[in-house]
């Protein structure tokens, strides 16, 4: 990985916010909504976690990711020829979004407004999270026979032009109040992926690459965001997957969903249109997506010809022929590094050096990382690590474009800035003991004392190999450590103190996570906690 440290950009960003913001909420106020979030970077990603209400939620993701999610709102909804249509969209809409996500939204803006970035607001931020689907990916997802070991192996390549996409290098990793934990790729401010990426703590992955045809609508649906991220936050099978999906579809954004269940070893092909879909699941097998229409029903509700063409011919055709080369070579010995040459195929990744429209990242995981706390690999940039050959795309191309399009160059070089990066574990999970050797992990807000907590060294982790002045916990730095063998099992753990009142915790609070940077990325590990006393 890249030696260059940002350390916590939790401190400096909030530091920075309480000198310039016209108080909408008080310092207090604010460090309650931002309690148990935090920001790290790790080869060009910036892992992001969240908790709490919807409200706090939407809050720290537009204080956290603020600078990000203007980036996001300008490309989609900003210098766009269609904003004010999309914002009239939105305000359409709006009565179909279910109250938490509409709370999410409102917790963004006031985040962002927090944050410096005054000028957005509900309707921006909503209507570019309607707009903010992207239009070309290519993903895998094979099972059983299919790979080495049986495990589910599942991956996603995003293809869209640079410019408009530099900034979707977010991942969110968020523990809501109501429902189950999950991750999701995205750019800052936004509620769901659009691209799209989730993992949640059940064992479900999803992902999609999206399929045209002669799109049917309905007006009166649920918009793909909702229902999208409603599957992702509440659902922990394939069959309840497929309901939400298929229920009171608007049939925008028509997709081929491609979901594992890392439980059960199941996988998803739904090939999603309005009022039509294929279904096709297996505990042995390979669905390849390409924004390729493979299937019947959906290729007759879009009026493609019917049955699909053999070998496959039309828009895409060329990556699903590459697709079924590939699985003819590779059937039987999938796993997660074959999935990353797959993603980082120049056919299947779209990749031309001075293009702008490519394949600008790859995720790929499988059962037992997702298993162990949602793991992925994930690189940023060309999946390849080929890069975006800026000078030479600039040669092409006539100094009257040049003069006219500066925005468009300047976020390509923030893409090229960026890229390209190596593949990255996101993130290693990590065995801490808050209070080693008690239970119940008490802790006295009021106290004056330290709290003590172990990171654990494991077959699989040396918690020497944890750089001190990195690590933060509930919020709180570190005021001293020490290498010893906490848990007496015979290898030196390594153990910090942190001043009580410095942690940025709450009467509400029932966990705790640290964080800490490693040589090989930031590790995470997470504990129980008991605030007492429980009433003042
Ligand atoms: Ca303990
Ligand atoms: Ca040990
Ligand atoms: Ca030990």
């Amino acid at each position: 990985m890249k030696k260059k440290i940002f350390g916590i950009l939790f401190a400096l960003v909030l530091a920075v916010s309480l000198m310039i913001v016209p108080a909408a909420v008080s310092a207090a106020e604010e460090a309650d909504l931002l309690e148990g979030s935090f920001v790290c970077e790790q080869d060009g990603w910036l892992f992001v976690h969240l908790e709490g209400s919807p409200y706090q939620i939407g809050y720290q993701n537009g204080y956290l990711t603020a600078e990000n999610a203007n980036y996001w709102l300008i490309s989609y909804v900003g210098t766009n020829k269609y904003a004010e249509w999309a914002r009239e969209f939105a305000k359409d809409i709006w009565p179909m979004v279910p109250k938490e996500y509409q709370d999410e939204i409102d917790g963004i803006v006031d985040g962002l407004h927090a944050a410096g970035y005054t000028s957005w607001d509900r309707w921006d931020v909503a209507a570019a999270n309607f707009w903010g689907e992207s239009y070309g990916c290519s993903a895998f997802v094979a099972t059983g026979d299919a790979t080495t070991d049986g495990q589910i192996v599942i991956g996603h390549v995003t293809m869209f032009d640079v410019s408009w996409d530099f900034m979707y290098y977010v991942m969110y990793d968020v523990t809501p109040d109501e429902g189950y934990r999950f991750r999701y790729q995205s750019a800052g401010g936004s509620i769901w992926s659009g691209q799209d990426w989730y993992i949640n703590e059940t064992g479900l992955v999803i992902t999609e690459t999206s399929v045209y045809g002669n799109q049917v609508r309905n007006p009166e649906g649920t918009p793909i965001f909702v229902r999208i991220r409603q599957a992702v936050q509440y659902t922990d099978n394939i069959d309840d997957f497929i309901d939400m999906m298929v229920t009171n579809n608007s049939g925008i954004f028509a997709a081929e969903w491609l979901v594992g269940d890392a439980k059960t070893g199941e996988i998803l092909s739904l090939m999603l249109g309005c009022n039509a879909w294929d279904i096709n699941r297996t505990f042995n097998g390979f669905y390849p997506s390409c924004n390729y229409a493979w299937y019947e029903n959906f290729r007759t509700e879009a009026e493609l010809p019917v049955p699909a063409p053999d070998p496959p011919r039309g828009a895409n055709s060329n990556r699903a022929r590459r697709w079924l080369e590939l699985i003819d070579q590779y059937y039987g010995e999938v796993d997660v590094e074959v999935g990353k040459l797959f993603l980082g195929d120049d056919i299947i990744s779209l990749y031309d050096p001075t293009g702008t429209l490519a394949g600008y990242d790859g995720k790929v995981t499988s059962t037992d990382l997702v298993l162990d706390n949602m793991g992925m690999w994930a690189r940023w940039g060309n999946a390849a690590g080929k890069p975006f050959d800026i000078e030479a795309y600039l040669a092409e191309q006539t100094p009257e474009w040049i003069a006219s399009e500066q925005e468009y160059i300047e976020n390509l070089y923030r893409y090229v800035e960026r890229t390209p990066q190596p593949w990255t574990y996101l993130m290693k999970t990590v065995d801490i003991d808050i209070k080693p050797g008690k239970r119940h992990n008490s802790i006295n807000l009021k106290s004056t004392d330290v709290v003590l907590v172990a990171a654990l060294t494991t077959d699989d982790f040396d918690a020497s190999t944890v750089a001190p002045e990195t690590v933060v916990f509930a919020g709180a730095e570190p005021v001293r450590w020490t290498l010893e063998d906490v848990d007496g099992d015979g290898d030196m753990d390594m153990l910090f103190h942190f001043n009580t009142q410095d942690l940025d915790l709450t009467k509400g609070s029932t966990e705790a996570t640290l964080i800490g940077m490693t040589d090989t990325g930031w590790v995470i590990g997470t504990d129980t906690v008991n605030i007492v006393p429980t009433k003042d």
